[in-house]
């Protein structure tokens, strides 16, 4: 299922994101950037080794990465040219910034993403794991900052996955997409 927009191609994909080739694999990591279980985990054993030394090395320079914010590092062996490290908010019933934190996850990706040079990205289902952000309203902030971008920031970006790992997932997010595309309508392409 994709949609297309300025020129700018979202594509939601089920599949592992370690095996996507693309510009930028994004990470959903914690902020100590220590590597964890997930998707973090498994981008750090495909990835290899280089990836935490060069995390330790950004820690022990800057602090741990607040929530919200990106940074970037070697792919290592990933299928892409660079990784970057986002942490997304925890749940905690919706009132605690969690929609804003989501939404910068995205946001600023994509904009470090446009800022670096890179045309092609893909993210996982940022804080749908361990971080118990319900799965509905994660695709709904995630496709919905995807599509602010693209058209806000024209030209920019050419392709995004949206790359979920469930079949259940994938049915949740499914019903987002065609609801956004609904509402596209109205939007020059
Ligand atoms: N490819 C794509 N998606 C995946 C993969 C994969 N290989 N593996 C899991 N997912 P989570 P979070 C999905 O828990 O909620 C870590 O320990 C998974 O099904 O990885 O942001 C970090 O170190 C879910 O939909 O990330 C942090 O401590 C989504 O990825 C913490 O977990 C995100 O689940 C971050 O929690």
């Amino acid at each position: 299922m994709e949609f297309t927009l300025k020129g700018a191609t979202v594509r939601l994909v089920r599949g592992d994101i370690t095996t996507i080739e693309t510009d930028v694999i994004v990470n959903a990591a914690n902020s100590a950037l220590v590597g964890g279980g997930g998707v973090d985990g498994a981008i750090h054993r495909v990835g290899g080794p280089e990836i935490l030394k060069e995390c330790r090395a950004w820690v022990a320079e800057h602090g741990k990465l607040p929530r919200g914010r990106v940074m970037s590092t070697t792919a290592g062996a990933l299928p892409a040219k660079v990784l970057f490290h986002t942490v997304g908010p925890v749940w905690q019933g919706g009132n605690h910034g969690e929609f804003t934190v989501l939404e910068s996850c995205y946001a600023r990706s994509l904009a470090l993403a446009a800022e670096l040079g890179h045309r092609r990205i893909a993210f996982p289902a940022i804080s749908t794991g361990v971080y118990g952000f319900p799965i509905d309203r994660a695709a709904y902030v995630a496709t919905m900052t995807c599509r602010r971008f693209i058209v806000e920031e024209e030209g920019k970006i050419d392709d995004i996955q949206l790359v979920v790992y469930s079949a259940q997932d994938l049915a949740a997010w499914e019903v987002v997409f065609e609801d956004m595309v609904a509402t596209m309508t109205g939007d020059p392409t």
